[in-house]
């Protein structure tokens, strides 16, 4: 008879907030990015996707993903790109040796939780695929380093890349056109500036009803700053977020608008709510009244504010801002409070 044993494997991936935003595509089927970017990977507590990859002829012979207890079609090209590099990996590892369980030819089956909104623009596919690809690669026992495996992440949603890194991440944007260089790297461990803190105010946690794919082509169809902006400002960001991020200079940080930059044209309509432009205030008034930058906030595909600052400035930013925003209608839950981190 078969082998009818389980194979498996968990692991747990975070979520990453960008601070230079990755914003349209040059190949929409490697996610190839027009531009490069660099995040901030939060704390695990707080903000993560736990997965179990798990394979057995026992199973089902189509491969399978649940997320938060419900069946998501795993036939899309993203997903299906994912399981394939993996299995190509595996199997090279199974023709170098014999005595390996073939496990490249088992269906899959993948569980997969988030303890926090899914598709509510809190970066829920960055965290979800790097959980997906890593939980794989720990069951094919693959030794790719986390550069290796950004690779794969990639092609199932731009931003996972990142999240195979704790800490302070760029995604290079690469020149080929295979894809082979499009990766991230580490800029910084979180212990090089532990002290840096993320207060996410979830405005809606309600699925967005654009998706960041869709987002992104309807700049790139309709922006006339479009091409500048990826050719000429973000090269000179992404240069200057590495020194202020090496530098740990929270002001040269605060300084470089970490506001995704599309958020006042036409498609920011659909994702920016009143209780976004609130704690824009909110955090332009403590930075007046402090004199200099100490909260910087940024918003990604969704309404929900992210507020950087520092820990010594706790009081006078997140204290302020709760303070301030808990009298605004609109918010649907209190804040998350999260701190630059690791991957465990
Ligand atoms: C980022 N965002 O750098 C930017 C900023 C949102 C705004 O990457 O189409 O889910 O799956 O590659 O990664 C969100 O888009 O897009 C995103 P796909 P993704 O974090």
């Amino acid at each position: 008879m078969a082998d009818q044993k389980i194979y498996q494997a968990s692991t747990t991936a975070p979520v990453n907030i960008a601070v230079v935003k990755y914003w349209g595509k040059r190949d929409a089927k490697l996610n190839l990015p027009t531009n490069s970017s660099i995040s901030v990977t939060l704390s695990q507590a707080d903000l993560r996707t736990h997965t179990t990859a798990a394979c057995s002829a026992s199973f089902p012979t189509s491969d399978s993903l649940l997320l938060n207890s419900s069946p998501q079609d795993v036939t899309g090209a993203r997903t299906q790109a994912c399981f394939r590099e993996l299995r190509s990996l595996r199997a090279a590892l199974e023709a170098s040796d014999s005595s390996l369980p073939k496990l490249s030819a088992l269906p899959l089956k993948i569980v997969s939780e988030n303890n926090f909104p899914t598709a509510a623009g809190l970066a829920s596919s960055a965290a979800g695929f790097a959980a997906l690809v890593r939980a794989i690669a720990n069951l094919y026992d693959l030794s790719s380093s986390p550069t290796e495996l950004s690779r794969i992440a990639r092609q199932g949603s731009g931003s996972a890349c990142r999240s195979l890194f704790g800490g302070y991440v760029a995604w290079q944007m690469g020149t080929k056109d295979d894809g082979s260089d499009s990766l991230a790297v580490e800029v910084a461990p979180a212990s090089h500036w532990p002290t840096m803190r993320a207060l996410i105010l979830v405005a809606s946690a309600k699925q967005k009803k654009v998706s960041s794919t869709s987002g992104m082509q309807t700049t790139v169809a309709t922006s006339e700053l479009f091409q500048r902006r990826a050719e000429v400002v973000v090269p000179k960001h992404m240069e200057e977020m590495e020194k202020a991020i090496k530098e740990k200079d929270f002001e040269a940080f605060g300084k470089l608008r970490l506001f995704w930059f599309g958020v006042k044209w036409n498609i920011s309509l659909t994702w920016s709510s009143d209780v976004s432009w609130a704690a824009v205030g909110v955090v332009e008034d403590i930075n007046r009244k402090a004199g200099k930058i100490v909260a910087a906030y940024t918003f990604d595909a969704g309404p929900n504010a992210v507020i950087y600052y520092e820990e010594a400035n706790t009081d006078i930013v997140a204290g302020v801002v709760k303070g301030a925003l808990g009298s605004v209608s609109g918010w649907e839950s209190q804040d998350i409070k999260a701190q630059a981190s690791d991957v465990l």
